[in-house]
């Protein structure tokens, strides 16, 4: 096994072995994973940096975007379509929901909240240099991280530019945030135990992804940083999420309903 791949489970020698391909940090990719983990799927995940993504992702999936997931059966090369086939795989929790607010809701928190929660890493990478390498390394192959280390400030300002970090839409990014906790805080507000009624759901999953940059948990996919080792600004915003209803649910998701993952 390279470093670049980690064995999620076991699968018997007639099985064949599933690939999901992620850039490591990638909160899509850490959706499409805890759907697979937590459908039992057996999958080997190959980790890609930002940028050689592109090749990875046009090779294999056809988009420009990871995560995919190769299989024996097909090709999924989006998401929502990888906890698609978690549900038809182990996880029928996951199949999507007929009704139209729960489909709405997965949308909206996969869609404007999730770009925006993605931005804010981008408070902190380029303030953080050697943190931001660490996290965002994974486990992709020595060259990869070589070239991206020494690629790190080229590439930033790439990303920035082609993600909009400027000062002006990180504000607006920290507002989508702030209204999507409040509007799942609201809802959280009548006792309900998840987003979608009683049961957990791909909406929860969904948020508490979605959320994961904001609020940085611990059984994340992949290593994050603490709060601590981040500047104090972005570390007071990201214990004010993590205390905030809508924070603390989706860590209690990830506490609870995130299945722990064997590294091997
Ligand atoms: N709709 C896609 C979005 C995935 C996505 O945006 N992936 C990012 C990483 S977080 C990516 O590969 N970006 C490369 C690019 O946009 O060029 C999904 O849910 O799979």
């Amino acid at each position: 096994m390279g470093p670049n791949r980690r064995d999620v489970s076991s699968p018997s020698p007639s099985q064949r072995r599933a690939r999901l391909y992620t850039i490591p940090i990638s909160h899509y990719g850490e959706r499409a994973r805890w759907a697979l983990e937590r459908a039992g799927v057996s999958f080997e995940e190959v980790h890609v940096l930002q940028m050689f993504s592109w090749i990875a992702a046009k090779r294999r999936g056809g988009k420009k975007t990871l995560p995919v997931l190769v299989t024996s059966d097909g090709v999924y090369n989006d998401s929502a379509l990888i906890v698609d086939y978690a549900a038809e795989h182990g996880a029928p929790e996951l199949r999507a929901s007929r009704v139209p607010e729960h489909v709405e809701l997965e949308a909206e928190i996969v869609g404007p909240f999730g770009v925006e929660s993605r931005r804010i890493v981008y408070e902190w990478v380029g303030r953080s240099r050697s943190v931001a390498l660490r996290t965002n390394a994974g486990w992709a192959p020595a060259w990869q991280r070589i070239a991206f280390a020494a690629l790190f400030p080229v590439g930033q300002r790439i990303l920035t530019r082609y993600l909009d970090a400027k000062p002006e839409a990180m504000a607006a990014a920290r507002a989508v945030v702030d209204r999507t906790f409040d509007r799942v805080g609201e809802m959280l507000g009548d006792g309900r135990r998840f987003l979608c009624g009683d049961a957990f759901s791909r909406v929860d999953l969904a948020f508490a992804s979605m959320a994961a940059p904001c609020i940085l948990p611990t059984t994340y996919g992949v290593p994050l940083p603490s709060p601590g080792e981040l500047p104090a600004d972005v570390a007071a915003r990201v214990l004010a999420w993590r205390a905030h209803t809508a924070g603390a649910f989706a860590l209690r998701l990830y506490a609870e309903e995130r299945r722990k993952t064997p590294v091997t």
